[in-house]
């Protein structure tokens, strides 16, 4: 008796997630995060059961004059209109609101406080997108974007109808910091590869792309004063190709596309150690005055540069002002991680100077976790990579920690023994392992107060195109770019995965040769 009363009710708890793995992303009243597939999953949602239409002649109306305003409104029309085949006219209103038609308004009352905050409300007669900025309201339309067919994201027309869930969704992110890294060092990675990458994070509304510019196989990007480093530094890579540089113009160039998705671009030159490229491009810079070989090797802390010359300073001034100068993000990442070949001393000693270099070009200092062993400059940023007692090092000077625990968060780490890319000096991370954990609570002593977001880094010693970047970041930056938005109460393995699920159609959509995991019940249709 007892038994059957158990299996009965283990059937109903079974009949009971099938209905809601029916429903979820699907029509239907109520609310939840169950019911949507966005992600990173909202703070709110809340669905009324109906539906907004798009027709062909549904335009975009921006409510108000800001340039920045129509440029969202813009991106928009431009990602909708290829699969809809609709002209999505982008027009200005006052505040007449018209049945049939998309709205975006920036407003100074809107009841969300974060700049990226946004509110969405779409009834059966139109949709209404609202932020206090038009980073607000980027983020909202990829929101929008997700709520529309995976196939709104193929480039020729296809079929309709197309239709959004109507409801109200209230959202902002839970961290300021939400990025990705990218290591054009090890192997180079053309300006094309760099934008796509950007598009695709900015789909799940990251902000941030941190460029890992520099390091012993090569250096990536043009300094005008010091033109060796990328003619003779930039001129192989890892396993010997022929490697490549940014010019400053190209560098520009991504920062304006980075810009317009409210994307910051974050360089990095990493020092004292990981500086092969430059040594061998300047005698100068070694302490016996003699040029190194190229390397195309993956061994790391076997370089420094020398922290006790002079002209060592006047380098980095240079390197740091030029790139500083091509820069409109407030960050500047100045590596510091692996100064093996370093003496301790002179590494403190570099690191405080560097800090001061970059604080006068009006830059706020960001390095990997070891530089929390010297001073920090106020406002200083530490990159928890490997050691949680840096970390505190880091917090116990006043300082924020930028969440990147190679254990969780490493796009470079493979996923299991049988992935043909990346490394597992750290872990094998599966999508769960990189969804599964929560910054405020990782290290102890660490609570949010002290975090300013995640960031998830991808090594290339193994990656080597575009295609293999995907296979390593998807499906699990979407996972990270979660944790860095959604409130970890909202937050569940089990839910996220249905979700997750779903979006391997806008994967696939999309042409990411993404991995397909066990763990994930994908709908492939
Ligand atoms: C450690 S993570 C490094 C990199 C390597 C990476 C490979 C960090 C700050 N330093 O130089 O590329 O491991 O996973």
């Amino acid at each position: 008796m007892l038994h059957t009363r158990k299996n009965l009710s283990i059937s109903a708890l079974i009949v009971g997630i099938m209905i809601l793995a029916m429903v979820s992303c699907k029509k239907g009243p109520g609310s939840g995060l169950s019911k949507s597939c966005i992600i990173p999953a909202p703070v709110s949602v809340s669905l009324t059961g109906d539906f907004f239409r798009f027709s062909p002649k549904t335009d975009i109306f921006v409510i108000g004059e800001s340039v920045e305003l129509k440029q969202v409104a813009g991106y928009l029309a431009e990602k909708l209109r290829p699969a809809t085949g609709f002209p999505l006219a982008v027009k200005q209103v006052d505040n007449t609101v018209n049945p049939g038609h998309i709205y975006l308004a920036l407003s100074g009352s809107s009841a969300n406080p974060s700049n990226e905050g946004y509110e969405l409300v779409i009834s059966r007669k139109n949709v209404q997108l609202t932020a206090k900025t038009a980073e607000g309201l980027f983020r909202g339309v990829q929101t929008i974007r997700q709520l529309l067919p995976a196939k709104i994201e193929l480039s020729e027309v296809q079929e309709g109808p197309w239709k959004i869930p109507a409801g109200t969704i209230t959202d902002q992110p839970e961290y300021p910091y939400r990025g990705v890294m990218l290591d054009v060092s090890r192997h180079f990675f053309n300006v094309n590869d760099v934008k796509r990458y950007i598009d695709l994070i900015s789909y799940y509304k990251m902000n941030a792309m941190h460029l890992h510019l520099s390091d012993d196989q090569g250096w990536r990007i043009e300094i005008k004063s010091w033109p060796e480093l990328t003619i003779h530094g930039g001129s192989t890579q890892v396993g010997g190709g022929t490697g490549g540089f940014y010019t400053q113009e190209q560098y520009s160039e991504i920062v304006k596309y980075a810009k317009e998705r409210w994307i910051t671009i974050i360089p990095e030159i990493d020092m004292p150690g990981h500086t092969n490229a430059a040594l061998a491009s300047y005698a100068e810079l070694n302490c016996d005055g003699k040029a190194r070989n190229l390397y195309t090797g993956t061994n790391v802390g076997f370089s420094t540069l020398c922290a006790k010359k002079k002209v060592t300073y006047k380098f980095v001034d240079d390197v740091i002002r030029e790139l500083a100068g091509l820069t409109p993000g407030p960050y500047f990442h100045i590596g510091g991680d692996e100064s093996h070949a370093t003496k301790h001393e002179d590494y403190v000693l570099f690191v405080e100077k560097v800090q001061d270099i970059v604080k006068s070009y009006g830059k706020t200092v960001i390095g990997w976790d070891e530089i929390a062993t010297t001073k920090l400059a106020a406002g200083s940023v530490a990159q928890y990579w490997d050691r949680a007692n840096n970390a505190l090092l880091a917090v116990g000077q006043d300082a924020k920690v930028l969440f990147s625990p190679a254990k969780k968060a490493y796009l470079d780490m493979q996923y299991d023994s049988t992935t043909k890319y990346g490394l597992h000096w750290a872990a094998y991370i599966e999508v769960d392992d990189a969804y599964n954990w929560n910054p405020a609570v990782l290290v102890p002593g660490i609570g949010k107060d002290k975090i300013l977001g995640v960031e998830a880094p991808l090594w290339s010693e193994t990656v080597t195109n575009m295609d293999e970047i995907e296979y390593m970041v998807f499906p699990r930056l979407p996972g990270i770019a979660e944790i860095g938005w959604t409130p970890a109460d909202k937050r569940d393995w089990n839910e996220y995965r249905e979700r997750l699920a779903r979006h391997g159609e806008r994967f696939a959509a999309m042409g990411i040769d993404f991995y397909p995991s066990k763990l994930v019940p994908w709908i492939n249709k």
